[in-house]
């Protein structure tokens, strides 16, 4: 049953208050208000293309130019913002509980830029170049006719996890063991439709754990969560560290 509230409830307090570990997952809407387009809102599209039909392994064999140029261009938009107020407060929130730990979708860095230092990325980093030959993640050595070469001259793709690619082994068991440990599990900005991180949640909720969304719409775990803030979290999230600070003073 979620409890539908505009602002920070004295239940959503009091479980903050108590828990012992709290876990964060994010998705591209905690950057909307940086300015970088969601993954299936308004800005989502790319020319004619969705971000599902360039984000594969297939994309990138049968066009790498093509995969490039959307990865340089969204690079650029990550590059040129910051972090908004949302991504802060969230930097702030572990001051009030036992312990917290961030997973995140997004792939633009922007939570250990704000603080976060220890985020771990579900789907990995788009300004990571990583060698098809050897496999490392490093500086791109030179670009010729569009592409990125490594310095032992293997050509290097975008250090991000593409759909049907498996996610990074530690990064998924301790996403698994952070749903199979916390007391209270919040959802902020995703539409919860990727798995599998869309299951952590459910994971977390099924084990008796305080499922908390934040967003403006509902979404498909709305239905599931315990309480629903709806509204942007560079909002929301300010609201909640303001109102924890209030109750701790
Ligand atoms: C995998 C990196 C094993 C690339 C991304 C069941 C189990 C396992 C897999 C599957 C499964 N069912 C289907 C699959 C396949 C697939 C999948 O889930 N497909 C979906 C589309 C159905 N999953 C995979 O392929 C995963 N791999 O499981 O490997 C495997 C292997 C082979 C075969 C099967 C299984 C890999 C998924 C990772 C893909 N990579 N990104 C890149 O960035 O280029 S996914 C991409 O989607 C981003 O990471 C993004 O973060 C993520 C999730 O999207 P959202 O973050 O939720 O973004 P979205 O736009 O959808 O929503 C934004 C939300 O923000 C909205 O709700 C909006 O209302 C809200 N919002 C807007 N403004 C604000 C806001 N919220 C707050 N404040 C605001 N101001
Ligand atoms: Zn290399």
């Amino acid at each position: 049953m979620s409890l539908k509230s505009g602002n920070v409830s004295a239940r959503l307090l009091s479980q903050l208050h108590r828990a012992a570990q709290v876990a964060v997952l994010t998705g591209a809407g905690i950057s909307a208000e940086s300015g970088l387009p969601t993954f299936r809102g308004a800005g989502g599209l790319w020319r004619t293309y969705r971000a599902e039909e360039l984000a594969t392994p297939q994309a990138f064999t049968r066009n790498p130019q093509l995969v490039w140029e959307w990865y340089n261009h969204r690079r650029e938009r990550v590059r040129s913002h910051q972090p908004n107020a949302g991504h802060y407060a969230l930097a702030q929130l572990r001051r009030f509980v036992g312990e917290l730990i961030l997973l995140t979708q997004c792939v633009d860095g922007y939570h250990q830029q704000a603080g976060c230092v220890d985020a771990i990325e579900l789907h990995g980093n788009i300004l990571v170049s990583r060698c098809l030959k050897c496999g490392k993640d490093g500086e791109v050595e030179n670009w010729r006719e569009g592409l990125p070469y490594c310095a032992c001259g293997g050509m290097q793709r975008p250090g991000v996890v593409w759909f049907g690619e498996s996610l990074p082994v530690t990064a998924l068991e301790r996403a698994h063991a952070a749903a199979a440990t916390c007391s209270v599990f919040i959802s902020i900005g995703t539409s919860a439709l990727v798995y599998p991180a869309a299951q952590l949640p459910h994971l977390a909720g099924a084990r008796g754990a305080y499922v908390v969304e934040i967003n403006p719409e509902e979404t498909a775990l709305t239905p599931y969560a315990d309480e629903f803030l709806q509204g942007p979290s560079g909002e929301i999230l300010p609201q909640l560290i303001h109102a924890l600070e209030k109750v701790s003073s």
